[in-house]
């Protein structure tokens, strides 16, 4: 199976992304990420057998992180993926530790350029002109496991399991 942990947006933080991606304008042949499939990857895990499921859960399960605010306040355009996606441009230092902490359990080589996004369209062959975008506030309350299976053209995603961010650390 195919696991990643990652924030999952709050329903009026789902909407507003989705007000974001409605405005987008993007080329045809686009695939726009459908609302309830928005996400903040934190750690791709990628593919794994069920016998490593129970020290994921593990490390999920021991991870003490603090709550952070997120304000996504940019549109970008990212062609080497060809993807459109809401970006923060400043990252949060709480969010930085809580990916920092599941890559160094996880012992994933952590990414240089981290940029907390959530992706919006995907197959985006072409620059779209893309508009400012007004500043957008996610308060994370939880992260979680959950399986990527692709089913036809769109990934489908479960929830495996979560963990509360906490108030006070
Ligand atoms: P992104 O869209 O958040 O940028 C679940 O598959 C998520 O994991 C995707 O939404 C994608 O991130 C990220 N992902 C998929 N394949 C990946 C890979 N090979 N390396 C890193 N992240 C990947």
């Amino acid at each position: 199976m195919r696991l990643f942990f990652a924030l999952w947006p709050d329903a009026d933080t789902k909407n507003q992304l989705a007000g974001v991606a409605a405005k987008l304008g993007l080329p045809s042949r686009s695939r726009a990420v459908p609302a309830p499939n928005y996400h903040l990857t934190l750690a791709f895990v990628g593919e794994v057998e069920d016998t490593q499921l129970a020290s994921l859960l593990a490390i999920g399960g021991a991870l003490r992180a603090p709550r952070c605010t997120i304000t996504f306040d940019a549109t970008e355009f990212w062609a080497a993926s060809q993807v459109v996606v809401a970006a923060a441009q400043k990252m949060p230092p709480e969010l930085l530790r809580l990916w920092e902490a599941l890559h160094r359990d996880l012992a994933l080589e952590p990414k240089p350029a981290l940029r907390a996004h959530v992706t919006l369209a995907r197959k985006v062959a072409q620059a779209p002109v893309l508009q400012a975008m007004s500043p957008l506030v996610w308060r994370t309350s939880s992260f979680g496991l959950y399986r990527s299976e692709t089913t036809g053209i769109e990934s489908a995603y479960t929830v495996v399991d979560t963990w509360p961010l906490l108030d006070k650390m």
